[in-house]
């Protein structure tokens, strides 16, 4: 019988913090794709670039990572409820593994600024939503607080079982390649999975799997670059509203990350994002959310500002599926709305209308 991906917890069950009184639940998250982008590697100059498709995971992100490994833990604590601070992807997770365990949850997000698919998929899988008056950080001020004084289970990438869950997209970036990349690449917000894919990698290198840890190269979106300005961001504002965040949860962890892996943070301007989101779709073949086309961007920019990539193998991760927020794709360069024309059923003039005839 051909095998079947098991999901995070049982494929990777002897690197991960459970035991054998775990209950896991899982939705075949993990085991996502990593896609040879040559058309990508050949605008950068670099010898190689693939992605890491995580829009291929159960709910379309690579959140279902974490998720599976924080919802675990909670319901093997008891946990009737888990509680998420989120721009979107997060509560879509924890929604659906909280249906899958059979538990409550409970989501707070940036009111108006989440994209639509997301919230549709906190609704289907029957989270209490509550849009809250504030940004995203405004929203994970007040889970922790409820989280500490009432009987809900946080699972934001504060709880350190999310970035464990994480940490494996590295573990499969390696198993694929058979080393490590020279430079990873990733779309930066609370800077949880940045971390994350650290972790793996330097487990990976202190298991003798690879030699070195791949630089560490974080982007985000200008209007939101804590990073890039050293200090949190007030009202962070960018179209890319999955990295929404002016105060990084794992800002310290991520620092370290950045240091140890001789890697880098950067920003990269909206239109840049949406050109990259548009490169994807169209040369590529690989559709991702806006927010998800940002490390690329960066790698973009990188290189266009005299970084030498020759020689270089790249992994970017492109962290959600152009489904949840389809609207952009369905604008051109300059925001305006695409509409598919209207056409007969006759043969001979839709030949004419392709140019056919
Ligand atoms: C598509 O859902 O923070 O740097 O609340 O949805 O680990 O935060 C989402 C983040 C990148 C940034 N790409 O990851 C949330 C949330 C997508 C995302 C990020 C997010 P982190």
């Amino acid at each position: 019988m051909a095998h079947q991906w098991r999901g995070v917890i049982r494929e990777y069950f002897d690197r991960l913090d459970v035991d054998s009184n775990t209950k896991i639940i899982t939705l075949g998250e993990g085991g996502t794709p990593l896609v040879a982008a040559p058309a990508l590697a050949q605008l950068v100059g670099a010898e190689e670039v693939y992605l890491k498709v995580e829009g291929m995971n159960p709910t379309g992100s690579f959140k279902d990572r974490g998720m599976t490994m924080a919802v675990s833990k909670a319901v093997t604590h008891g946990a009737k409820a888990v509680i998420c601070a989120s721009t979107g992807n997060t509560s879509a997770s924890a929604a659906a593994y909280a249906a899958a365990a059979g538990i409550q949850s409970v989501v707070l997000v940036p009111k108006g600024k989440i994209a639509l698919g997301k919230l549709a998929q906190a609704v289907a899988h029957k989270a209490q939503i509550l849009q809250v008056k504030g940004n995203f950080d405004d929203c994970l001020d007040l889970a922790r607080d409820l989280a500490e004084n009432y009987a809900v289970h946080l699972v934001n990438s504060v709880n350190p079982d999310r970035i464990e869950g994480q940490k494996t997209g590295a573990f499969e970036v390696v198993e694929f390649l058979d080393r490590a990349p020279d430079i990873h690449v990733l779309p930066v917000g609370n800077a949880g999975n940045y971390s994350a894919y650290f972790k793996g990698y330097k487990e990976d290198v202190q298991a003798g799997r690879i030699k070195h840890i791949p630089q560490m190269w974080g982007y985000q979106a200008d209007g939101s670059a804590p990073f890039v300005y050293g200090t949190p961001v007030k009202n962070p504002d960018t179209i890319a509203t999955a990295i929404r965040i002016g105060n990084p949860a794992s800002y310290d962890l991520a620092l370290a990350a950045r240091e140890e892996s001789q890697g880098r943070f950067g920003a990269v301007k909206d239109p840049d994002i949406l050109w990259m989101h548009r490169f994807l779709s169209q040369e590529v073949g690989v559709f991702v959310e806006p927010s998800s086309a940002t490390g690329a961007a960066g790698l973009l920019q990188a290189s266009r500002a005299g970084d030498n990539l020759a020689g270089k193998t790249i992994v970017v991760t492109v962290t959600g599926n152009g489904l949840k927020d389809a609207a952009w794709a369905l604008k051109d360069e300059r925001g305006k709305e695409i509409k598919p024309q209207i056409v007969s059923n006759r043969a001979k003039e839709v030949a004419e209308r392709l140019g056919l005839a």
